[in-house]
């Protein structure tokens, strides 16, 4: 007999891409009432001569000028490029309290903010204000704090590198190193754990590898969805034959069968393309456990080898002349049992073995990986474990092999490269002081977790937002809610609506700016901005639509607006000069960054140009000058090690949305359709605690002090979703569950939330 499953749960048995994806985008463009001109716009999108899509930071193939179709890169466009307005009326008629409790998805959907607002308590609603008055009032209340390190400056990876720049450039000249920032939730566990393993952190591959690697590993990391424009590249290693073997939790569709929709025979027969040749559902959290274990075994193979008179099965003149600290992870890697790597990943010892054999006959490998690596207690472990792996056979710094983390916002690694960071190291000082003469703080501010901290504490009295929805996007809302709402100010410079600039202080003022999309003229002019992405590709980007308000402007320009108000002519930074022409920005650029030598020369290039990256070369900049092997210690995120009882919860992202931005409620490749109040579980966890698909359930955070101790984190009434899911592990959608996230919950050494490893237990709802 066929199971009723619950509303909206079905089974989904298309592959990934394909028409289901063309459909899919004829319904955005639909809803979003996408002006005339959007439609030409997706068809510039990547292209040479177009602009940077907004979707993703996977790069464009060089040298092809053929639209790569991107159903999720469509549906980002679209949603910029809106014909929906949030207008002064709209403010008018919606006091706050009542936004409040519109769902985010609604609040976003009523499209692009045309003009500056300020709240006003009194009749609990934004009305308009003039961008010069915003100015004078941001200005004067940092201004009145009595020390610059009481405020904080949150970037969200979609900035530009001109953005990113000015705003740092104001941030230090105002006297503070406070920027948290996106990638402190996502990447930071890349940008802390490779610079110590390989002396940069960042990728080592460019786009052409990917032809020359013998096998890819995939780990943690969700491309249909997240980075669709990889599947060209996947579609085309695995119909090449390239072993691609993936570890992750959840059966992926598009990493098991994808049909390209720019492949005729494809779409015209229906077929699909096997992506992964191998898929390990690993547990959530054990990645360390198989990356251990994979070395374990490569260790006893070679010694077995060389016991048998070969020559063993590691790149030893590699290690010899590139490597440092091998032999005590080899040690480190005895000392762990198979029992625990079994135990804690999940897997069996022939799972493992057989990833191992697909290694060690791989001349040149690519491991990839995202958030199922980095957002967890260990995540500088997890990649540095991985670059382990990759270093013992020199799978680093040549063709066809190497590390390639998979970012996340389109620009997140170039603001990271212009100087967005809360570690300001002794070359970015030099630099400022260089190009404008004088010498900014060093001493280190706050990451994005340390500033929730900071406001929660009442340290901290002003947030100004470039981007984002920052406080959605954090764990524990009910902790940091109330607590931004007690700021003197908080400012947010954004292109729509969210619930974070529903959370108002003293002073709260939200400033509409262009967009990707969008003609940004300047008094020099239409102006292109540039990105970096993945790979450390620099191109430039310039929007074409006519902006959704003449009010609206752009992100350098709203900087230097604060910036003046704020500083006056403090160092003697001419503002509006660098605003007129961004080439003025991009010459700063060069002084400050060696690196971007050239910069306005070699970005009009065709297809731009690629910073260097050493270890790509092989030169390694780490304190002893060598590629290090890094132990981390213990497989301590094995939840029973820590809280007994407790299952894993996972906290991902949806096929329809865009981090906080939900585009519709369906989540078409997992089988939802039309919500996200759902969790999905494995049956036998359902079964152990007397539960069925269907049941509503809690879902309880375990907090520090355990389960049971006066812990009311929670998120109440979900509906339970038999799937096939490890036995241990369970995932629901972010961020509607931050709420059982605390915020203490995240990796000891890059501060990364544990967003994919958070410790709960699963209830009956007590009122069902
Ligand atoms: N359309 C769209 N594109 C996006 C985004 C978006 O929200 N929507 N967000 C952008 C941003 S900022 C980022 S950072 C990236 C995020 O891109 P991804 O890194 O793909 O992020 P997630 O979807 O959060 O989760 C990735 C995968 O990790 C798996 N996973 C969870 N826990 C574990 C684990 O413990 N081990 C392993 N091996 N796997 C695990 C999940 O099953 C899921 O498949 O995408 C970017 N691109
Ligand atoms: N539980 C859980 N939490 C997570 C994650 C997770 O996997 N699980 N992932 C984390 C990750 S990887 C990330 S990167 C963060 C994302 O955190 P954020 O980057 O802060 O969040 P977004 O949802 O991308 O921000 C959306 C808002 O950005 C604004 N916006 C869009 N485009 C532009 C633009 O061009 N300019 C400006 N100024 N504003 C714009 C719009 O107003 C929109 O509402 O969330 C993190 N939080
Ligand atoms: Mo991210």
């Amino acid at each position: 007999m066929k199971k009723k499953r619950p509303e909206g749960i079905k089974t989904y048995s298309e592959p990934a891409g394909g028409w289901g994806a063309l459909l899919a985008v004829a319904k955005t463009l639909k809803h979003q009432q996408v002006v005339a001109e959007g439609t030409a716009m997706l068809l510039k999108a990547n292209q040479p001569e177009g602009f940077d899509c907004p979707g993703c930071a996977w790069p464009d193939p060089k040298h092809t000028s053929s639209f790569e179709f991107c159903e999720n890169g469509a549906k980002a466009i679209t949603w910029e490029s809106t014909a929906k307005r949030v207008t002064p009326e709209f403010f008018s008629e919606h006091p706050v309290s009542e936004l409040w409790e519109w769902p985010d998805h609604k609040l976003e959907d009523q499209g692009r903010l045309t003009d500056p607002m300020i709240y006003d308590a009194g009749t609990d609603r934004y009305r308009q204000i003039g961008w010069d008055e915003a100015f004078v009032l941001i200005g004067d209340a940092l201004r009145a704090l009595p020390d610059p390190n009481m405020a904080e400056f949150y970037t969200s990876g979609r900035a530009s590198n001109e953005a990113a720049f000015l705003y740092q450039l104001f941030v230090r000249a105002y006297g503070t190193n406070n920027f948290p920032d996106c990638s402190n939730m996502c990447h930071e566990a890349t940008s802390v754990g490779l610079p110590q393993s390989i002396g940069v952190g960042k990728g080592t591959v460019t786009l052409e590898d990917f032809d020359h690697a013998d096998a890819i590993f995939s780990f943690g990391h969700n491309p249909g969805t997240n980075h669709p424009r990889m599947m060209t590249t996947l579609h085309d290693a695995a119909r090449r034959g390239t072993p691609i073997i993936v570890f992750n939790p959840l059966k992926e569709r598009a990493l098991e069968r994808f049909a390209a929709p720019q492949n005729p025979i494809e779409m015209a027969t229906f077929s699909s393309t096997d992506i992964a040749s191998a898929y390990h559902q690993v547990r959530a959290g054990g990645d360390l456990a198989v990356l251990k274990g994979m070395m374990k075994s490569i260790f006893e193979r070679d010694a077995a080898d060389i016991g048998s008179g070969g020559t063993g099965v590691l790149d030893r003149a590699f290690i010899a002349e590139h490597t440092a600290g091998f032999d005590e992870l080899r040690r480190n890697i005895e000392t762990t049992s198979w029992e625990t790597i079994l135990t804690v990943s999940g897997l069996t010892r022939e799972a493992i073995e057989s990833a191992v054999d697909v290694y060690l006959k791989a001349k040149n490998v690519i491991a990839c990986y995202g958030m199922g690596l980095t957002q967890h207690l260990n995540g500088t472990g997890n990649v540095q474990q991985l670059a382990n792996l990759l270093l013992l056979r020199g799978n680093m710094g040549r063709q066809g092999a190497g590390i390639a983390p998979i970012r996340g916002h389109s620009n997140v690694q170039g603001d990271r490269t212009v100087g967005i960071t809360e570690i300001p190291n002794q070359a970015l000082l030099d630099g400022i002081e260089r190009a404008f003469g004088f010498r900014p703080p060093a001493a280190k501010g706050h990451n994005a977790v340390e500033t929730m901290q900071a406001i929660i504490a009442g340290r901290s009295k002003a947030l100004i937002c470039l981007g984002g929805n920052f406080a959605v996007a954090m764990a524990d809302p009910d902790a940091t809610y109330p607590a931004i709402r007690k700021l003197d100010l908080a400012v947010h410079l954004a292109t729509k609506l969210n619930r974070t600039h529903l959370l108002t202080a003293k002073t709260t003022i939200v400033l509409p700016v262009l967009g990707r999309t969008d003609i940004d003229i300047q008094a020099g002019g239409p102006q292109s901005t540039t990105v970096e992405d993945s790979m450390s590709m620099v191109h430039a980007s310039r929007g074409f639509l006519r902006p959704p308000s003449p009010q609206l402007r752009s992100e350098p320009s709203i900087i230097a607006g604060i910036a003046k108000a704020t500083l006056g002519d403090r160092y003697g930074i001419d503002w509006d000069g660098l605003v007129a022409n961004y080439d003025a920005i991009r010459d700063k650029i060069e002084i400050v960054f060696p690196e971007f030598q050239d910069f306005n020369r070699r970005v009009r290039a065709k297809g731009g140009f690629r910073l260097t990256v050493a270890a790509s070369e092989r030169l390694w900049n780490t304190a002893n000058g060598r590629a290090n092997f890094i132990v981390s210690s213990g497989l301590d995120e094995d939840p029973a090690l820590n809280h007994p009882g407790a299952l894993v919860l996972m906290t991902i992202r949806s096929h329809d949305q865009y981090n906080t931005t939900v585009y519709s409620l369906d989540d078409r490749y997992r089988g939802v359709f039309g919500r996200r109040d759902i969790i999905f579980m494995n049956r036998i966890d359902l079964m152990a605690r007397g539960l069925k698909e269907g049941d509503r359930v809690d879902v309880v955070g375990a907090g520090n002090a355990g389960f049971g101790k006066g812990n009311v984190r929670a998120a109440r009434r979900l509906t339970a979703v038999e799937y096939n899911i490890p036995v241990g592990s369970i995932a629901g959608y972010y961020p509607e569950l931050n709420v059982v996230v605390s915020l203490d919950h995240h990796d000891r050494k890059s501060g990364t939330p544990s967003y994919k490893g958070v410790h709960v237990d699963v209830r009956r709802s007590a009122d069902d």
